[in-house]
């Protein structure tokens, strides 16, 4: 069967970036989202708009998923009106979004049962890397059904990295999203640490980029904690959601993570005080607020 018709459900931050990239690289796309003014904005680009999931499996070649957790994916692949009830052998189904282990098997077998191949296909790079198309794809799924995704990830990312059979990808997935965390974590502790006790936290900075533990990460999150820019890239509760994930995995197989348990903490303050919308990059505004400094204030001289 063609690749060439892309279904994509799921119409955030992420996932209507990457449907309008795989619009702008040639493909016949149909869109769907809960909220479909989301789906409706992206009509005058020249995208279809479908009313329900299965409508969309009715008519496109690969289905393409990016919705938040685990009960909007089982929404949208296995409800009454999802994709599953009206897919058909030979599709491709191809799922970005961030969800369990448990569930992409799940998928896996069901769309299995009716000759559709699957791929989990979690994503790195946050907003600017879906608007430009340059996100890094880490995905599980078998070597044929890689190759029929091939042209669709080329739409959206600039990396694609095979990790194993359906599964792996989200399984490396969720340990890079503790790793990302708890880096974000230790970098904006370290900010208000040393911005409270009187040095230039810039200097913090300047040091740990010239070290051998730099991360063009904490070029961009440094610039935008000290601007205070919590414009979001990517939410707290979805991050909270991942480490959650994260920490049923590690459950699952038995491996202590208690750096991810307590960052998730971390998360869970930021929410109690009403910014599971923000970017994560604010979630250190709360242990502000605990302090009784904001990072980059200057102290009492
Ligand atoms: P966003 O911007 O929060 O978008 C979430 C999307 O998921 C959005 O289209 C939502 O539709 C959709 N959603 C949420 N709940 C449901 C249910 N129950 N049924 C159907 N659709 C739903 O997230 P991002 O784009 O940043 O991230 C998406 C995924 O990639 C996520 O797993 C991240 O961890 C990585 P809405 O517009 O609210 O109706």
């Amino acid at each position: 069967m063609s690749t060439r018709h892309v279904g994509f459900l799921g119409l955030g931050l992420m996932g209507s970036r990457m449907a309008k990239n795989l619009k702008a690289k040639g493909f016949e796309v149909t869109v769907w989202n809960r909220t479909r003014a989301r789906a409706d904005e992206l009509a005058p680009l020249g995208l279809h708009v479908a009313s329900t999931p299965a409508e969309v499996a009715t008519v496109a070649d690969v289905l393409c998923t990016c919705v938040a957790d685990v009960p909007a994916l089982r929404e949208v692949a296995l409800g009454a009106q999802g994709l599953l009830s009206t897919a058909r052998s030979g599709q491709l189904f191809i799922d970005f979004s961030t969800v369990s282990v448990p569930l992409v098997r799940e998928l896996g077998a069901a769309f299995g049962a009716k000759g559709v191949d699957v791929i989990d296909a979690p994503v790195t790079g946050s907003k600017n890397g879906a608007e430009k198309g340059t996100l890094v794809i880490m995905a599980g799924g078998s070597d044929a059904a890689m190759a029929r995704a091939d042209a669709v990830f080329k739409a959206v990312g600039e990396k694609v990295i095979h990790c194993g059979p359906l599964g792996a990808g989200t399984q490396v997935k969720l340990a890079g999203n503790g790793l990302i965390a708890a880096m974000l974590q230790a970098f904006s502790e370290g900010l208000l640490l040393t911005s409270k006790a009187g040095v230039d936290p810039r200097k913090f900075i300047e040091v740990v980029q010239a070290s051998g533990f730099r991360s063009p990460y904490f070029d961009f999150k440094g610039k935008a904690l000290l601007e205070r820019d919590f414009s979001t890239h990517f939410e707290v509760d979805l991050m909270h959601k991942d480490l959650t994930l994260l920490l049923e995995n590690a459950a699952a197989n038995r491996v202590p993570t208690p750096t991810a348990a307590s960052v998730r903490e971390a998360y869970a303050l930021a929410r109690a005080a009403g910014k599971g919308q923000d970017d994560i990059g604010a979630v250190i505004t709360t242990f502000e607020a605990l302090c009784g400094h904001r990072i980059g204030d200057r102290g009492e001289e």
